[in-house]
């Protein structure tokens, strides 16, 4: 089944100098990079992408995790994969959440750690099943940042403030 999953390069991927060996690990998929941009996480972003865990006693440091508190880089690089069975080829590729009980062999089980305060810094997100790859990548993304029609989109006219070069 063709499908789309959102990556996320999380702030100790980037701290770690993994971007080049993630991006290597996941052209072996031949999946397609749909779309990629580095952002910076707002709280608000965090929370929403993580709303399911709110009740987690560990959701405060995930939040600050996320939004690169612990690592001075505050940014994440967002990308969409795009091919046949994506969702399960990059979960594959990213091992088990928890990095001491993820293979080895994985991005998460060869470059991630838990911290003494709990945190699970395991480097890689990767969409857990279709439902989270759509709800996750109209968060993270809008229709014109991704180069193909992925889920159904319209045109609003629209007058808002943005910012232009001067
Ligand atoms: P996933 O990232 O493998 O899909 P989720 O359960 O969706 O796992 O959790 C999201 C993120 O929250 C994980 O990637 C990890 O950074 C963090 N996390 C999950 N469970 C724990 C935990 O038990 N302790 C600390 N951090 C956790
Ligand atoms: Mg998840």
């Amino acid at each position: 089944m063709i499908e789309q999953t959102l990556v996320l390069i999380k702030p100790d991927g980037l701290k770690k100098s993994l971007t080049g060996n993630i991006l290597t690990r996941l052209s072996e998929t031949k999946l397609e990079i749909a779309a990629a941009k580095i952002v910076r996480v707002s709280r608000e972003l965090a929370m929403e992408h993580y709303k399911y865990l709110s009740d987690k006693p560990f959701f405060n440091e995930l939040i600050d995790y996320i939004q690169g508190k612990y690592h001075d880089r505050r940014k994440v690089m967002a990308m969409v994969y795009w091919g046949e069975n994506a969702i399960e080829k990059v979960r594959g590729l990213a091992g088990a959440t928890n990095p001491e009980e993820a293979d080895a062999t994985s991005i998460r089980g060869a470059f991630g750690r838990i911290t003494t305060g709990g945190v699970y810094e395991n480097v890689i997100h990767a969409s857990a099943n279709s439902g989270e790859a759509e709800r996750e990548i109209k968060l993270w993304f809008q229709p014109d940042e991704i180069v193909f029609e992925m889920y159904p989109t319209k045109i609003i006219e629209a007058m808002t403030a943005r910012r232009v070069w001067v």
